[in-house]
Protein backbone atom coordinates (compact mmCIF):
# COMPACT_ATOMS: atom_id res chain seq x y z
CA UNK A 1 0.00 0.00 0.00
CA UNK A 2 1.79 3.56 -1.26
CA UNK A 3 1.13 6.75 0.71
CA UNK A 4 -1.39 7.78 -1.32
CA UNK A 5 -3.41 4.53 -0.74
CA UNK A 6 -3.20 5.58 3.01
CA UNK A 7 -3.51 9.31 2.96
CA UNK A 8 -6.93 8.61 1.41
CA UNK A 9 -8.36 5.57 3.59
CA UNK A 10 -7.69 8.25 6.31
CA UNK A 11 -9.34 11.08 4.77
CA UNK A 12 -12.14 8.69 4.13
CA UNK A 13 -12.47 7.69 7.70
CA UNK A 14 -12.43 11.28 8.36
CA UNK A 15 -15.38 11.40 6.12
CA UNK A 16 -17.34 8.81 7.96
CA UNK A 17 -16.56 10.36 11.10
CA UNK A 18 -17.33 13.32 10.10
CA UNK A 19 -20.65 12.18 8.57
CA UNK A 20 -21.61 10.26 11.53
CA UNK A 21 -21.62 13.13 13.98
CA UNK A 22 -18.37 12.46 15.47
CA UNK A 23 -16.92 16.05 16.81
CA UNK A 24 -14.88 17.85 14.40
CA UNK A 25 -11.61 18.87 16.54
CA UNK A 26 -11.25 14.61 16.62
CA UNK A 27 -11.78 14.17 13.15
CA UNK A 28 -9.66 17.07 12.19
CA UNK A 29 -6.23 14.81 12.99
CA UNK A 30 -7.04 12.48 10.19
CA UNK A 31 -7.57 15.24 7.64
CA UNK A 32 -4.30 16.74 8.57
CA UNK A 33 -2.09 13.10 8.81
CA UNK A 34 -3.29 12.39 5.31
CA UNK A 35 -2.44 15.67 3.91
CA UNK A 36 1.28 15.06 5.16
CA UNK A 37 1.40 11.44 4.59
CA UNK A 38 0.61 12.29 0.81
CA UNK A 39 3.69 14.86 1.13
CA UNK A 40 5.97 12.41 2.08
CA UNK A 41 9.23 11.55 0.12
CA UNK A 42 9.90 8.10 1.95
CA UNK A 43 7.45 4.93 1.63
CA UNK A 44 4.68 5.69 5.16
CA UNK A 45 5.11 1.21 5.11
CA UNK A 46 8.86 1.65 5.65
CA UNK A 47 8.07 4.11 8.26
CA UNK A 48 6.09 1.82 10.07
CA UNK A 49 8.59 -0.85 9.88
CA UNK A 50 11.11 1.04 11.20
CA UNK A 51 8.82 2.53 14.06
CA UNK A 52 9.56 5.94 13.00
CA UNK A 53 5.73 7.21 12.13
CA UNK A 54 5.59 9.51 14.97
CA UNK A 55 8.04 11.11 13.43
CA UNK A 56 5.32 12.30 10.87
CA UNK A 57 3.91 15.60 11.50
CA UNK A 58 0.48 14.97 12.97
CA UNK A 59 0.66 11.78 13.54
CA UNK A 60 -0.51 10.94 17.17
CA UNK A 61 -1.11 8.03 19.12
CA UNK A 62 -4.67 7.48 17.44
CA UNK A 63 -3.96 8.26 13.85
CA UNK A 64 -0.62 5.99 14.26
CA UNK A 65 -2.81 2.72 15.46
CA UNK A 66 -5.26 3.31 12.32
CA UNK A 67 -2.07 3.34 10.28
CA UNK A 68 -0.50 -0.27 11.31
CA UNK A 69 -4.26 -1.87 11.28
CA UNK A 70 -4.69 -0.62 7.62
CA UNK A 71 -1.32 -1.57 6.84
CA UNK A 72 -1.91 -4.95 8.40
CA UNK A 73 -5.30 -5.88 7.77
CA UNK A 74 -5.96 -3.64 4.60
CA UNK A 75 -8.88 -2.17 6.40
CA UNK A 76 -9.57 -0.03 9.38
CA UNK A 77 -12.29 -1.45 11.42
CA UNK A 78 -13.91 1.91 12.75
CA UNK A 79 -14.24 3.03 8.86
CA UNK A 80 -16.13 -0.47 7.94
CA UNK A 81 -18.28 -0.35 11.33
CA UNK A 82 -19.30 3.47 10.57
CA UNK A 83 -19.75 3.25 7.03
CA UNK A 84 -22.47 0.19 7.51
CA UNK A 85 -24.30 2.34 10.20
CA UNK A 86 -24.72 5.11 7.22
CA UNK A 87 -27.26 4.92 4.57
CA UNK A 88 -25.27 3.14 1.40
CA UNK A 89 -25.70 5.58 -1.15
CA UNK A 90 -24.45 8.29 1.03
CA UNK A 91 -20.82 7.87 0.79
CA UNK A 92 -21.22 7.47 -3.00
CA UNK A 93 -23.08 10.69 -2.79
CA UNK A 94 -19.90 12.44 -0.96
CA UNK A 95 -18.13 11.26 -3.44
CA UNK A 96 -20.13 12.87 -6.35
CA UNK A 97 -17.14 16.05 -7.42
CA UNK A 98 -18.48 18.92 -6.60
CA UNK A 99 -20.69 17.38 -3.85
CA UNK A 100 -18.64 16.48 -1.08
CA UNK A 101 -19.55 16.21 2.55
CA UNK A 102 -21.06 19.21 3.69
CA UNK A 103 -23.26 18.82 0.88
CA UNK A 104 -24.25 15.24 1.18
CA UNK A 105 -25.10 16.43 4.67
CA UNK A 106 -27.41 18.92 3.65
CA UNK A 107 -29.08 16.87 1.37
CA UNK A 108 -29.43 14.02 3.66
CA UNK A 109 -30.76 16.19 6.55
CA UNK A 110 -32.98 18.77 4.76
CA UNK A 111 -34.38 16.36 2.27
CA UNK A 112 -33.61 12.73 3.08
CA UNK A 113 -31.52 12.58 -0.08
CA UNK A 114 -29.23 9.47 0.12
CA UNK A 115 -28.20 7.93 -2.95
CA UNK A 116 -27.09 9.57 -6.56
CA UNK A 117 -30.32 8.67 -7.75
CA UNK A 118 -32.33 10.32 -5.51
CA UNK A 119 -29.95 13.73 -5.87
CA UNK A 120 -30.41 13.70 -9.61
CA UNK A 121 -34.45 13.12 -9.68
CA UNK A 122 -34.20 16.19 -6.87
CA UNK A 123 -32.25 18.37 -9.22
CA UNK A 124 -33.74 17.05 -12.26
CA UNK A 125 -37.06 18.25 -10.54
CA UNK A 126 -36.20 21.96 -9.01
CA UNK A 127 -36.10 20.86 -5.47
CA UNK A 128 -32.45 21.44 -4.37
CA UNK A 129 -32.21 25.50 -5.72
CA UNK A 130 -34.28 26.39 -2.42
CA UNK A 131 -31.24 25.00 -0.36
CA UNK A 132 -29.22 27.57 1.22
CA UNK A 133 -25.93 27.47 -0.65
CA UNK A 134 -27.65 26.26 -3.65
CA UNK A 135 -29.27 28.30 -6.48
CA UNK A 136 -31.01 27.47 -9.84
CA UNK A 137 -27.29 27.26 -11.76
CA UNK A 138 -25.63 25.12 -9.23
CA UNK A 139 -28.48 22.60 -9.46
CA UNK A 140 -28.32 22.55 -13.45
CA UNK A 141 -24.54 22.11 -13.17
CA UNK A 142 -24.98 19.44 -10.95
CA UNK A 143 -27.21 17.19 -13.17
CA UNK A 144 -24.56 17.84 -15.96
CA UNK A 145 -21.95 16.63 -13.36
CA UNK A 146 -23.96 13.35 -12.35
CA UNK A 147 -23.86 12.33 -16.03
CA UNK A 148 -20.17 12.88 -16.52
CA UNK A 149 -20.02 10.42 -13.67
CA UNK A 150 -21.73 7.73 -14.68
CA UNK A 151 -19.67 8.30 -18.20
CA UNK A 152 -16.80 8.29 -16.11
CA UNK A 153 -17.66 5.07 -14.41
CA UNK A 154 -18.73 3.13 -17.18
CA UNK A 155 -15.93 4.69 -19.57
CA UNK A 156 -12.54 2.29 -20.27
CA UNK A 157 -10.21 4.45 -18.12
CA UNK A 158 -7.23 5.45 -20.49
CA UNK A 159 -8.33 7.31 -23.67
CA UNK A 160 -7.32 7.05 -27.17
CA UNK A 161 -4.38 9.30 -28.35
CA UNK A 162 -6.66 10.90 -30.66
CA UNK A 163 -9.29 11.88 -28.47
CA UNK A 164 -6.72 13.11 -25.50
CA UNK A 165 -4.76 14.86 -28.66
CA UNK A 166 -8.29 16.96 -29.70
CA UNK A 167 -9.20 17.83 -26.22
CA UNK A 168 -6.01 19.15 -24.93
CA UNK A 169 -5.29 21.23 -28.24
CA UNK A 170 -8.81 22.93 -27.76
CA UNK A 171 -7.71 23.31 -24.07
CA UNK A 172 -3.89 24.91 -24.69
CA UNK A 173 -5.40 26.81 -27.94
CA UNK A 174 -7.90 28.53 -25.27
CA UNK A 175 -5.22 29.02 -22.24
CA UNK A 176 -2.78 30.52 -24.59
CA UNK A 177 -5.05 33.65 -25.33
CA UNK A 178 -5.59 34.36 -21.43
CA UNK A 179 -3.58 37.61 -20.56
CA UNK A 180 0.04 36.62 -19.08
CA UNK A 181 0.20 33.34 -20.67
CA UNK A 182 4.38 33.03 -22.05
CA UNK A 183 3.79 29.33 -23.07
CA UNK A 184 1.73 26.91 -22.68
CA UNK A 185 2.36 23.38 -23.97
CA UNK A 186 0.80 19.41 -22.86
CA UNK A 187 2.93 17.39 -21.30
CA UNK A 188 2.89 14.01 -20.05
CA UNK A 189 2.02 10.41 -21.96
CA UNK A 190 0.47 12.82 -24.42
CA UNK A 191 3.35 14.65 -25.38
CA UNK A 192 5.36 11.02 -25.69
CA UNK A 193 2.48 9.93 -28.02
CA UNK A 194 1.15 7.29 -25.80
CA UNK A 195 -1.05 4.89 -27.58
CA UNK A 196 -3.83 5.92 -24.81
CA UNK A 197 -3.54 8.22 -22.24
CA UNK A 198 -4.23 8.31 -18.72
CA UNK A 199 -4.80 12.07 -18.10
CA UNK A 200 -3.32 15.46 -19.51
CA UNK A 201 -0.92 17.52 -17.84
CA UNK A 202 -0.49 20.54 -19.21
CA UNK A 203 1.46 23.24 -18.13
CA UNK A 204 1.68 27.19 -18.74
CA UNK A 205 4.30 29.43 -17.72
CA UNK A 206 3.38 32.96 -16.39
CA UNK A 207 4.21 34.94 -13.51
CA UNK A 208 2.60 33.82 -10.31
CA UNK A 209 0.59 36.53 -10.11
CA UNK A 210 -1.40 35.80 -13.03
CA UNK A 211 -2.42 32.65 -12.38
CA UNK A 212 -6.29 33.62 -11.05
CA UNK A 213 -7.04 34.54 -14.85
CA UNK A 214 -5.50 31.59 -16.43
CA UNK A 215 -7.43 29.00 -13.74
CA UNK A 216 -10.57 31.05 -14.32
CA UNK A 217 -10.12 30.54 -18.18
CA UNK A 218 -9.41 26.85 -17.81
CA UNK A 219 -11.98 26.04 -15.00
CA UNK A 220 -14.87 27.91 -17.52
CA UNK A 221 -13.72 26.11 -20.85
CA UNK A 222 -17.23 24.82 -22.77
CA UNK A 223 -15.45 20.98 -21.99
CA UNK A 224 -15.47 21.23 -18.31
CA UNK A 225 -17.95 19.57 -16.84
CA UNK A 226 -16.82 19.17 -12.93
CA UNK A 227 -13.96 20.57 -11.11
CA UNK A 228 -11.72 18.34 -9.25
CA UNK A 229 -9.60 20.77 -7.63
CA UNK A 230 -8.67 24.68 -8.34
CA UNK A 231 -6.11 26.33 -6.25
CA UNK A 232 -3.24 28.83 -7.03
CA UNK A 233 -0.65 26.76 -9.40
CA UNK A 234 -2.81 23.70 -9.81
CA UNK A 235 -6.13 23.07 -11.19
CA UNK A 236 -7.66 19.43 -12.19
CA UNK A 237 -11.08 19.12 -13.94
CA UNK A 238 -13.01 16.89 -15.63
CA UNK A 239 -13.71 16.39 -19.55
CA UNK A 240 -16.78 15.79 -21.50
CA UNK A 241 -16.31 12.35 -22.26
CA UNK A 242 -14.61 11.45 -18.46
CA UNK A 243 -11.22 12.26 -18.83
CA UNK A 244 -9.25 14.47 -16.15
CA UNK A 245 -6.65 17.66 -16.65
CA UNK A 246 -4.46 18.93 -14.63
CA UNK A 247 -3.52 22.29 -15.14
CA UNK A 248 0.12 23.66 -13.72
CA UNK A 249 1.48 27.49 -13.73
CA UNK A 250 5.24 27.34 -13.45
CA UNK A 251 7.59 30.44 -13.51
CA UNK A 252 9.31 30.77 -16.62
CA UNK A 253 12.49 30.47 -15.16
CA UNK A 254 11.67 26.68 -14.42
CA UNK A 255 9.40 26.42 -17.38
CA UNK A 256 11.96 23.91 -19.00
CA UNK A 257 12.29 21.97 -16.08
CA UNK A 258 8.55 21.45 -15.55
CA UNK A 259 8.62 20.37 -19.04
CA UNK A 260 10.93 17.79 -18.18
CA UNK A 261 9.52 16.57 -15.13
CA UNK A 262 5.99 16.25 -16.41
CA UNK A 263 6.95 14.77 -19.80
CA UNK A 264 8.09 11.86 -18.26
CA UNK A 265 8.54 8.78 -18.32
CA UNK A 266 8.44 7.78 -15.39
CA UNK A 267 11.41 5.84 -16.17
CA UNK A 268 13.02 7.96 -18.29
CA UNK A 269 13.15 10.66 -15.40
CA UNK A 270 14.82 8.46 -12.63
CA UNK A 271 17.48 6.89 -15.46
CA UNK A 272 18.24 10.48 -16.19
CA UNK A 273 18.50 11.39 -12.13
CA UNK A 274 20.34 8.37 -11.94
CA UNK A 275 22.78 10.35 -14.29
CA UNK A 276 22.91 13.39 -12.50
CA UNK A 277 23.31 11.63 -9.37
CA UNK A 278 26.68 10.69 -10.66
CA UNK A 279 27.66 13.54 -11.49
CA UNK A 280 26.57 15.19 -7.84
CA UNK A 281 23.93 17.70 -9.44
CA UNK A 282 20.11 16.88 -8.82
CA UNK A 283 17.54 17.29 -11.24
CA UNK A 284 13.69 18.25 -10.21
CA UNK A 285 11.06 19.70 -11.58
CA UNK A 286 12.06 23.39 -10.32
CA UNK A 287 15.68 22.97 -12.22
CA UNK A 288 19.34 21.08 -12.20
CA UNK A 289 21.22 22.31 -8.68
CA UNK A 290 24.75 21.45 -8.16
CA UNK A 291 26.18 20.13 -5.23
CA UNK A 292 25.97 23.66 -3.26
CA UNK A 293 22.43 24.18 -4.31
CA UNK A 294 23.07 26.04 -6.73
CA UNK A 295 20.61 26.33 -9.92
CA UNK A 296 22.79 25.60 -13.16
CA UNK A 297 19.91 25.28 -15.62
CA UNK A 298 16.19 24.85 -16.07
CA UNK A 299 14.48 27.69 -18.28
CA UNK A 300 14.37 25.77 -21.20
CA UNK A 301 14.35 21.83 -21.69
CA UNK A 302 17.37 21.34 -23.41
CA UNK A 303 19.31 23.07 -20.94
CA UNK A 304 18.28 20.81 -18.58
CA UNK A 305 19.61 17.52 -20.83
CA UNK A 306 22.74 19.83 -21.17
CA UNK A 307 23.58 20.36 -17.66
CA UNK A 308 23.86 16.13 -17.35
CA UNK A 309 25.63 15.95 -20.41
CA UNK A 310 23.14 14.66 -22.45
CA UNK A 311 21.90 16.02 -25.73
CA UNK A 312 18.08 17.18 -25.75
CA UNK A 313 15.79 13.90 -26.30
CA UNK A 314 12.80 13.39 -28.50
CA UNK A 315 9.96 13.21 -26.31
CA UNK A 316 8.62 9.72 -27.84
CA UNK A 317 11.93 8.43 -27.29
CA UNK A 318 11.62 9.11 -23.10
CA UNK A 319 10.73 5.52 -22.30
CA UNK A 320 14.11 4.53 -20.78
CA UNK A 321 14.41 1.75 -23.49
CA UNK A 322 17.45 3.10 -24.69
CA UNK A 323 17.41 6.60 -25.22
CA UNK A 324 19.84 8.00 -22.70
CA UNK A 325 22.49 5.78 -23.38
CA UNK A 326 21.84 6.90 -27.09
CA UNK A 327 21.95 10.78 -25.97
CA UNK A 328 25.35 9.76 -24.08
CA UNK A 329 26.96 8.11 -26.39
CA UNK A 330 25.92 11.45 -28.99
CA UNK A 331 24.26 8.32 -31.84
CA UNK A 332 20.33 9.23 -31.03
CA UNK A 333 18.49 8.36 -34.03
CA UNK A 334 17.02 11.31 -36.64
CA UNK A 335 13.25 10.79 -36.19
CA UNK A 336 10.78 10.91 -39.26
CA UNK A 337 8.73 14.02 -39.01
CA UNK A 338 5.07 14.50 -40.33
CA UNK A 339 6.56 16.93 -43.09
CA UNK A 340 8.72 14.10 -44.39
CA UNK A 341 5.74 12.36 -45.53
CA UNK A 342 5.15 13.08 -49.01
CA UNK A 343 2.53 10.53 -50.04
CA UNK A 344 -0.62 8.37 -48.46
CA UNK A 345 -1.04 5.19 -50.09
CA UNK A 346 -4.65 3.89 -48.86
CA UNK A 347 -7.98 5.91 -48.66
CA UNK A 348 -11.09 5.18 -49.79
CA UNK A 349 -14.06 7.23 -52.24
CA UNK A 350 -17.66 7.23 -52.47
CA UNK A 351 -16.85 4.20 -54.88
CA UNK A 352 -16.92 1.70 -52.47
CA UNK A 353 -17.38 2.68 -48.19
CA UNK A 354 -16.11 5.83 -48.55
CA UNK A 355 -18.00 9.13 -47.76
CA UNK A 356 -16.13 11.69 -50.46
CA UNK A 357 -15.98 11.71 -54.35
CA UNK A 358 -12.58 10.75 -55.82
CA UNK A 359 -12.39 14.50 -57.08
CA UNK A 360 -12.81 15.53 -53.60
CA UNK A 361 -9.86 13.22 -52.13
CA UNK A 362 -7.95 14.22 -54.93
CA UNK A 363 -8.13 17.60 -54.42
CA UNK A 364 -8.11 17.82 -50.36
CA UNK A 365 -4.97 15.56 -50.49
CA UNK A 366 -3.27 17.99 -52.63
CA UNK A 367 -4.56 20.98 -50.90
CA UNK A 368 -2.99 19.16 -47.86
CA UNK A 369 0.32 19.52 -49.54
CA UNK A 370 0.56 15.53 -50.44
CA UNK A 371 2.59 14.63 -53.49
CA UNK A 372 1.22 11.54 -54.18
CA UNK A 373 -1.87 9.43 -53.02
CA UNK A 374 -3.02 6.12 -54.26
CA UNK A 375 -6.72 5.20 -54.33
CA UNK A 376 -7.37 1.48 -53.09
CA UNK A 377 -10.49 1.15 -53.08
CA UNK A 378 -12.26 -2.58 -51.70
CA UNK A 379 -12.09 -5.44 -53.75
CA UNK A 380 -15.21 -7.75 -55.07
CA UNK A 381 -15.58 -10.39 -52.40
CA UNK A 382 -16.39 -7.09 -49.70
CA UNK A 383 -19.77 -6.98 -50.78
CA UNK A 384 -20.96 -5.70 -47.61
CA UNK A 385 -19.15 -1.92 -49.03
CA UNK A 386 -19.72 -2.77 -52.55
CA UNK A 387 -16.31 -3.96 -53.75
CA UNK A 388 -15.01 -3.75 -56.97
CA UNK A 389 -14.64 -6.10 -59.81
CA UNK A 390 -12.20 -5.62 -62.65
CA UNK A 391 -15.26 -3.45 -64.85
CA UNK A 392 -15.27 -1.01 -61.86
CA UNK A 393 -11.52 -0.95 -61.45
CA UNK A 394 -10.43 -0.03 -65.24
CA UNK A 395 -13.60 2.33 -65.25
CA UNK A 396 -12.14 4.00 -62.05
CA UNK A 397 -8.33 3.87 -63.58
CA UNK A 398 -9.60 5.64 -66.26
CA UNK A 399 -11.94 8.52 -64.04
CA UNK A 400 -8.38 8.35 -61.68
CA UNK A 401 -6.07 9.94 -64.56
CA UNK A 402 -8.74 12.17 -65.91
CA UNK A 403 -9.05 13.65 -62.22
CA UNK A 404 -5.28 14.02 -61.98
CA UNK A 405 -5.20 15.76 -65.62
CA UNK A 406 -7.84 18.10 -64.16
CA UNK A 407 -5.45 18.80 -61.18
CA UNK A 408 -2.49 20.09 -63.73
CA UNK A 409 -0.32 17.27 -62.05
CA UNK A 410 0.26 19.03 -59.05
CA UNK A 411 -0.56 15.56 -57.45
CA UNK A 412 0.15 12.20 -58.62
CA UNK A 413 -2.52 9.96 -58.26
CA UNK A 414 -2.11 6.23 -57.90
CA UNK A 415 -4.78 3.52 -59.35
CA UNK A 416 -4.40 1.01 -56.38
CA UNK A 417 -6.91 -1.57 -54.69
CA UNK A 418 -7.15 -2.64 -50.90
CA UNK A 419 -7.61 -6.54 -51.89
CA UNK A 420 -9.03 -8.83 -49.89
CA UNK A 421 -6.98 -11.69 -48.47
CA UNK A 422 -9.21 -14.66 -48.63
CA UNK A 423 -9.79 -16.99 -46.34
CA UNK A 424 -6.99 -19.15 -47.65
CA UNK A 425 -4.56 -16.47 -48.38
CA UNK A 426 -5.57 -15.97 -52.36
CA UNK A 427 -5.19 -11.88 -53.15
CA UNK A 428 -9.00 -11.26 -54.38
CA UNK A 429 -7.59 -9.27 -57.34
CA UNK A 430 -7.39 -10.76 -61.13
CA UNK A 431 -4.27 -11.72 -62.50
CA UNK A 432 -4.79 -9.48 -65.43
CA UNK A 433 -4.94 -6.07 -63.83
CA UNK A 434 -1.02 -5.32 -64.63
CA UNK A 435 -2.32 -1.57 -64.78
CA UNK A 436 -2.39 -1.26 -60.83
CA UNK A 437 0.08 0.59 -59.62
CA UNK A 438 -0.50 0.31 -56.13
CA UNK A 439 -2.28 -3.10 -53.97
CA UNK A 440 -3.15 -2.90 -50.61
CA UNK A 441 -3.73 -6.72 -49.19
CA UNK A 442 -6.02 -6.80 -46.00
CA UNK A 443 -7.69 -9.45 -44.00
CA UNK A 444 -10.83 -7.82 -43.53
CA UNK A 445 -13.01 -11.41 -42.76
CA UNK A 446 -12.13 -15.10 -40.48
CA UNK A 447 -10.37 -13.09 -37.95
CA UNK A 448 -11.26 -16.26 -35.50
CA UNK A 449 -8.32 -18.52 -37.06
CA UNK A 450 -5.66 -20.32 -34.96
CA UNK A 451 -2.07 -18.55 -34.76
CA UNK A 452 -0.93 -20.81 -36.92
CA UNK A 453 -3.47 -20.88 -40.21
CA UNK A 454 -3.93 -17.09 -39.70
CA UNK A 455 0.33 -16.58 -40.31
CA UNK A 456 0.32 -19.16 -43.23
CA UNK A 457 -3.15 -17.20 -44.74
CA UNK A 458 -1.32 -13.80 -44.67
CA UNK A 459 2.67 -15.16 -45.32
CA UNK A 460 1.07 -16.71 -48.59
CA UNK A 461 -0.81 -13.86 -50.05
CA UNK A 462 2.62 -11.84 -49.16
CA UNK A 463 4.53 -14.63 -51.63
CA UNK A 464 2.24 -13.76 -54.15
CA UNK A 465 3.89 -11.08 -55.88
CA UNK A 466 1.00 -9.28 -56.13
CA UNK A 467 0.96 -7.62 -53.26
CA UNK A 468 3.58 -4.19 -52.39
CA UNK A 469 2.10 -3.38 -49.14
CA UNK A 470 0.36 -5.61 -46.00
CA UNK A 471 -2.88 -3.63 -45.01
CA UNK A 472 -3.46 -3.06 -41.08
CA UNK A 473 -1.67 -6.14 -40.22
CA UNK A 474 -2.91 -7.15 -36.75
CA UNK A 475 -6.75 -6.07 -37.32
CA UNK A 476 -7.20 -4.65 -34.14
CA UNK A 477 -9.96 -1.94 -33.53
CA UNK A 478 -8.85 0.15 -30.37
CA UNK A 479 -11.45 0.02 -27.69
CA UNK A 480 -13.43 -2.88 -29.22
CA UNK A 481 -11.33 -5.45 -31.55
CA UNK A 482 -8.42 -7.20 -30.03
CA UNK A 483 -5.85 -7.98 -32.63
CA UNK A 484 -6.35 -11.21 -34.23
CA UNK A 485 -3.47 -14.04 -33.56
CA UNK A 486 -0.91 -14.24 -35.91
CA UNK A 487 3.12 -14.70 -35.79
CA UNK A 488 3.92 -11.15 -36.84
CA UNK A 489 7.73 -12.60 -37.11
CA UNK A 490 7.08 -14.68 -39.62
CA UNK A 491 5.33 -12.43 -41.50
CA UNK A 492 7.74 -9.74 -41.14
CA UNK A 493 10.30 -12.43 -42.40
CA UNK A 494 8.39 -13.07 -45.15
CA UNK A 495 8.25 -9.56 -46.12
CA UNK A 496 11.86 -9.15 -46.05
CA UNK A 497 12.48 -12.03 -48.62
CA UNK A 498 9.85 -10.86 -51.05
CA UNK A 499 10.33 -6.93 -50.59
CA UNK A 500 6.98 -6.36 -49.30
CA UNK A 501 6.24 -3.11 -47.23
CA UNK A 502 3.97 -3.22 -43.76
CA UNK A 503 1.39 -0.79 -43.34
CA UNK A 504 1.21 1.69 -39.95
CA UNK A 505 -1.95 2.45 -40.22
CA UNK A 506 -2.31 5.73 -38.78
CA UNK A 507 -6.62 5.76 -38.49
CA UNK A 508 -6.74 6.71 -34.42
CA UNK A 509 -9.18 3.16 -34.08
CA UNK A 510 -6.58 1.16 -35.52
CA UNK A 511 -2.91 2.87 -34.87
CA UNK A 512 -1.96 -0.96 -36.47
CA UNK A 513 1.52 -1.60 -36.79
CA UNK A 514 2.11 -0.79 -33.20
CA UNK A 515 5.40 0.43 -31.76
CA UNK A 516 6.91 -2.86 -30.72
CA UNK A 517 5.65 -4.16 -34.42
CA UNK A 518 7.12 -1.23 -36.16
CA UNK A 519 10.29 -1.28 -34.35
CA UNK A 520 11.09 -4.76 -35.31
CA UNK A 521 10.36 -4.07 -38.80
CA UNK A 522 12.74 -1.05 -38.91
CA UNK A 523 15.26 -3.87 -37.10
CA UNK A 524 14.58 -6.67 -39.77
CA UNK A 525 14.76 -3.97 -42.90
CA UNK A 526 11.04 -4.16 -43.80
CA UNK A 527 10.20 -0.55 -45.05
CA UNK A 528 6.95 0.84 -43.56
CA UNK A 529 4.29 2.88 -44.87
CA UNK A 530 1.83 5.48 -42.58
CA UNK A 531 -0.92 5.61 -44.33
CA UNK A 532 -4.11 7.49 -43.32
CA UNK A 533 -6.85 4.51 -44.64
CA UNK A 534 -9.21 7.98 -45.02
CA UNK A 535 -12.99 7.12 -45.27
CA UNK A 536 -13.47 10.86 -46.06
CA UNK A 537 -11.73 14.07 -46.80
CA UNK A 538 -11.62 15.19 -43.15
CA UNK A 539 -9.47 11.99 -42.50
CA UNK A 540 -6.62 12.70 -44.40
CA UNK A 541 -5.10 14.18 -41.12
CA UNK A 542 -4.44 11.07 -39.55
CA UNK A 543 -0.97 10.57 -40.34
CA UNK A 544 -0.68 13.04 -37.81
CA UNK A 545 -1.47 10.22 -34.73
CA UNK A 546 0.83 7.34 -36.87
CA UNK A 547 3.90 9.17 -36.83
CA UNK A 548 4.15 10.10 -33.24
CA UNK A 549 4.25 5.80 -32.83
CA UNK A 550 6.70 6.11 -35.91
CA UNK A 551 8.66 8.36 -33.87
CA UNK A 552 8.50 6.05 -30.46
CA UNK A 553 10.06 3.16 -32.89
CA UNK A 554 12.46 5.17 -33.60
CA UNK A 555 11.86 5.32 -36.82
CA UNK A 556 13.77 7.82 -39.44
CA UNK A 557 13.23 8.88 -42.35
CA UNK A 558 14.73 6.43 -44.56
CA UNK A 559 12.58 3.41 -42.60
CA UNK A 560 9.51 4.83 -44.02
CA UNK A 561 8.54 4.47 -48.34
CA UNK A 562 6.34 7.10 -48.19
CA UNK A 563 9.18 9.59 -47.58
CA UNK A 564 10.01 9.14 -51.29
CA UNK A 565 9.31 10.98 -54.15
CA UNK A 566 6.48 9.32 -56.31
CA UNK A 567 9.32 8.22 -59.00
CA UNK A 568 11.25 6.88 -56.08
CA UNK A 569 8.38 4.63 -55.49
CA UNK A 570 7.59 3.37 -58.71
CA UNK A 571 11.42 2.43 -58.87
CA UNK A 572 11.25 0.60 -55.52
CA UNK A 573 8.17 -1.48 -56.55
CA UNK A 574 9.47 -2.22 -60.74
CA UNK A 575 12.62 -3.43 -58.68
CA UNK A 576 10.64 -5.94 -56.48
CA UNK A 577 8.30 -6.72 -59.67
CA UNK A 578 11.05 -7.54 -61.68
P1 LIG B 1 -0.70 8.64 -18.14
O1 LIG B 1 -1.30 9.91 -17.68
O2 LIG B 1 -1.01 7.49 -17.27
O3 LIG B 1 -1.03 8.33 -19.58
O4 LIG B 1 0.91 8.76 -18.10
P2 LIG B 1 1.84 10.01 -17.77
O5 LIG B 1 3.20 9.63 -18.18
O6 LIG B 1 1.27 11.25 -18.37
O7 LIG B 1 1.84 10.04 -16.20
P3 LIG B 1 1.23 11.06 -15.14
O8 LIG B 1 0.12 11.85 -15.70
O9 LIG B 1 0.96 10.25 -13.93
O10 LIG B 1 2.45 12.00 -14.78
C1 LIG B 1 3.00 12.87 -15.75
C2 LIG B 1 4.48 12.84 -15.66
O11 LIG B 1 4.92 13.38 -14.40
C3 LIG B 1 5.11 11.48 -15.71
O12 LIG B 1 5.26 10.99 -17.03
C4 LIG B 1 6.42 11.72 -15.03
C5 LIG B 1 6.07 12.72 -13.99
N1 LIG B 1 5.83 12.04 -12.71
C6 LIG B 1 4.65 11.86 -12.12
N2 LIG B 1 4.78 11.20 -10.96
C7 LIG B 1 6.09 10.93 -10.83
C8 LIG B 1 6.88 10.27 -9.83
O13 LIG B 1 6.39 9.77 -8.83
N3 LIG B 1 8.21 10.20 -10.06
C9 LIG B 1 8.78 10.74 -11.18
N4 LIG B 1 10.06 10.63 -11.36
N5 LIG B 1 8.08 11.36 -12.11
C10 LIG B 1 6.75 11.46 -11.95
CA1 LIG C 1 -0.81 12.08 -17.88
CA1 LIG D 1 -1.26 13.58 -14.53
ZN1 LIG E 1 -9.04 -1.74 -44.80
Amino acid sequence: MDNVAVARALEDLADLQELSGIAVFKVRAFRGAARAIEGLSENIADLTRDGKLKDVRGVGEGVARRIKELLEFGKIAEAEELREKLPPGLVDLMNLPGIGLKTAQQVWKELSITSVDELEAAAKAGKLRDLSRFGQKREEKLVLAIEAWRKRAAAPKRRPLAEAMLAAEALVERVRKVPGVIACEFAGSLRRRAETIGDLDILVAAKLEDTALIMDAFVNAPEVVEVLGKGDTKTSVVLEGGMQADLRVIEQDAWGAAIQYFTGSKDHNVAMRTIAVKKKLKVSEYGVFDASGKKIAGETEASVYEAIGLRWIAPELRENRGEIEAALANTLPKLVELTDLRGDLHMHTTETDGKSSLEQMAEAARAAGRAYVAITDHSETLTFVRGMGKDRLRAQRKKIREVEESLHGEIRLFAGLEADILIDGTLDVEDELPELEWVIGSVHTHFQMTREAMTKRVVKAIESGKMDCLGHPTGRQLGWREPYAIDMEAVLQAMKRTGVAIEMNCSPSRLDIDEHTARMARDLGVPIVLNSDAHGVRELVHLRYGIGIARRAWLSAEHVLNTRTASELQEWRAARRS
